[in-house]
């Protein structure tokens, strides 16, 4: 495929599903003859980011660093799937930047907080409100709403497959996937 790669960026709470969404994805590519990748807290947070906390800065130069990792892999021809909380509009705006306005696709994995308190699969959330995890993102940290999204998933009343038929739609329209 000679078309240039690009970055999927999700953004959205803890327990949204941007994870799961992002691995079906992922899986869909890979069937479809793409060369793409994963780039989540849980890949990047135990190496290369792991100096890193939940602070505002610590979270600006997490996306800082990543958005340069994904413009390396676009660089080299693959499809990143970068699926971060990324809560503060300007560091997602950095990102753009970084990673090149035509190439960052910004995904709003749109899932209430009272799905994903429900859903807490870490208990993060419980801890968060016993005030036991300071500057948890939806309870003691903000999340600033993406006001323009490129793709825009309400995930609440989607299943899992509604929501990446979503997304390739929209990557075909824009990208001719
Ligand atoms: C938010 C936290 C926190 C705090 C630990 N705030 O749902 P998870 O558990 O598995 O994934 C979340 C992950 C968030 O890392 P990111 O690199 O995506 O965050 S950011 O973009 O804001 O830098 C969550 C877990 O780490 N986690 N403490 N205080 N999420």
């Amino acid at each position: 495929n000679q078309n240039a790669a690009f970055t999927i960026w999700f953004t959205g709470l803890s327990g949204a599903g941007k994870s799961t969404i992002a691995t079906e994805l992922d899986s869909w590519l890979f069937d479809n003859h793409y060369y793409s990748y994963v780039l989540d807290g849980d890949n990047t947070r135990i190496g290369i980011n792991k100096d890193l906390s939940f602070s505002r800065a610590d979270r600006g130069e997490n996306i800082r660093r990543v958005a340069e990792i994904c413009k390396l892999f676009n660089d080299a021809g693959i499809i990143c799937i970068a699926s971060f909380i990324s809560p503060f509009a300007d560091d997602r705006q950095k990102a753009r930047d970084i990673i090149g306005p035509d190439s960052f696709i910004e995904t709003f994995i749109d899932t209430s907080i009272e799905t994903c308190k429900q859903r807490d699969t870490k208990g993060l959330y419980q801890l968060a409100e016993s005030g036991m995890l300071p500057d948890f993102t939806g309870i003691s940290s903000p999340f600033d709403l993406p006001l323009n999204p490129d793709i825009h998933i309400k995930t609440d009343l989607k299943s899992v497959d509604e929501c990446v038929n979503e997304i390739i739609i929209t990557l075909a329209r824009v990208k001719k996937i």
